[in-house]
């Protein structure tokens, strides 16, 4: 197994199929969005009264954990530190950490994160941020919050990435060293020969900034059953489709490759207050079966407040998630794709020989599925296990059959409720 992660590993990944984001630090506090500071250009100074407020006195991820295990997630990733610098845990090599805040002295909530999982038997994966905009190293390019400042761009000149990367590498070695086993990491991300949109240089980062081959064999030389993620500007042992359902299975160079798309709750990853754009529990749904029905996962993201709770709508959202997965959750658990091709506003998932069919938009009274005739012994919905008719071209039935043009094409006919099911 010289290269890539062991068999095992691979499995177990994708037998989650369904795994908890957490997008947490200081720019909870602003509330708007985690690219706040470079949205609005802001400065360190700008910045700092978050860095001096940081005090989630509500913080208990074993809360975190019992949610995305009753909304039926098997796994979950911290953001131990994001684009804005600040770490979550008391990093030897900074002091732009939450143990240097005026509440957080002695505390690690990086350390507790992964024992609350573990607690709740939740897979651990780290979400670490390649770019850094705290880090007096970190070249000023197109990407950060000073790109158009002049001055500030000046005063930079002479920043070595070189000395960056030896503090993101001995970051992470902090990472995977104390924390027991880690089964994901989650590097974020790469940006190779980006320019401005005036053709200027935009200086993009990627693996030479990285030293992204040497990062990943130090990642797999402490945590030899960890997976991967693609961001690092070389192939990882995982792809992530941001806020895209890819159109099937993901291949690469023609292979299928293992693969997690990630979704936020309402556009934004970080807190973010005011935000009205909340997908609904069914959407979210249907996103998980689509990443299923397609060999995928879905990493489904939660912005806590800058008191350190999931607030109640993500509450509400993920408890609503988990009275679907409570009845369904053999659909999608160590579930694959089917060998049919499912009709549109349907998607198939299989486990062994159990095909189940998920209707997106509730049909007449009947559903009609091209290719299944004959391949179906018994039929059932999977809420309440009551018993769906098969209407087949047979003998004894043609007259009836006949007339509703079921059986034409292999086409297997199901008796459906016309009313939806509850769940
Ligand atoms: C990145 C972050 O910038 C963002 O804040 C969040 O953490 C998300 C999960 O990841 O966003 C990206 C990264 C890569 C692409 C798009 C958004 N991309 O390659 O298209």
């Amino acid at each position: 197994m010289p290269d890539g992660p062991p068999a095992a590993s691979i499995e177990r990944f994708r037998d989650w199929r369904f795994g908890l984001f957490v997008h947490w630090g200081l720019y909870a506090l602003p509330a708007r969005h985690e690219w706040v500071k470079n949205r609005e250009r802001l400065t360190d100074e700008d910045y700092q009264p978050y860095f001096d407020h940081f005090e989630p006195d509500l913080y208990d991820p074993r809360k975190w954990a019992r949610a995305a295990r009753e909304a039926g997630m098997r796994y979950a990733v911290l953001t131990t530190k994001h684009h804005e610098g600040f770490c979550l845990w008391d990093s030897a090599v900074s002091d732009y950490t939450v143990a240097h805040t005026a509440w957080g002295a002695g505390k690690d909530l990086v350390q507790q994160f992964v024992e609350a999982c573990r607690e709740e038997g939740l897979g651990v994966g780290f979400y670490h941020s390649l770019i850094d905009w705290h880090h007096p190293e970190f070249p000023i390019d197109l990407m950060h919050p000073q790109r158009d400042d002049e001055e500030a761009i000046a005063k930079a000149a002479g920043r070595d990435v070189q000395v960056y990367a030896d503090y993101l590498h001995a970051q992470t070695r902090e990472l995977l060293t104390n924390y027991g086993q880690i089964d994901l990491m989650w590097f974020d991300f790469s940006y190779p020969g980006r320019n401005h949109e005036d053709g200027r240089d935009g200086h993009g980062k990627g693996r030479d900034d990285w030293r992204s081959a040497e990062l990943m064999a130090l990642v797999r030389e402490l945590q030899p059953g960890i997976l991967i993620n693609d961001r690092l500007d070389i192939p990882g042992d995982f792809v992530t489709p941001e806020q895209y359902q890819p159109d099937g299975p993901m291949t690469r160079n023609g292979v299928p490759v293992l693969w997690e798309a990630c979704q936020t709750l309402n556009g934004s990853w970080g807190y973010d207050r005011d935000n009205l754009d909340w997908k609904t529990p069914e959407t979210l749904v249907k996103m998980l079966v689509d990443s299923v029905s397609k060999d995928g996962n879905l990493l489904l993201n939660v912005g806590p407040t800058g008191r350190g709770e999931f607030d109640p709508r993500a509450l509400a959202t993920l408890a609503s998630i988990g009275e679907w997965t409570r009845l369904h959750e053999r659909s999608f658990r160590g579930a694959g794709p089917a060998e049919f091709k499912a009709p549109t506003d349907t998607r198939y998932t299989q486990v062994g020989n159990r095909l189940y069919l998920h209707l997106f938009s509730w049909p007449m009274g009947h559903v009609h599925l091209p290719g299944l005739a004959g391949k179906v012994k018994y039929a059932q919905l999977l809420n309440d296990a009551s018993e769906v008719k098969l209407l087949v071209h047979d003998s004894s039935a043609e007259a009836h059959n006949t007339s509703m043009g079921a059986a034409a094409d292999g086409v297997l006919t199901l008796k459906l409720p016309i009313q939806k099911p509850n769940t």
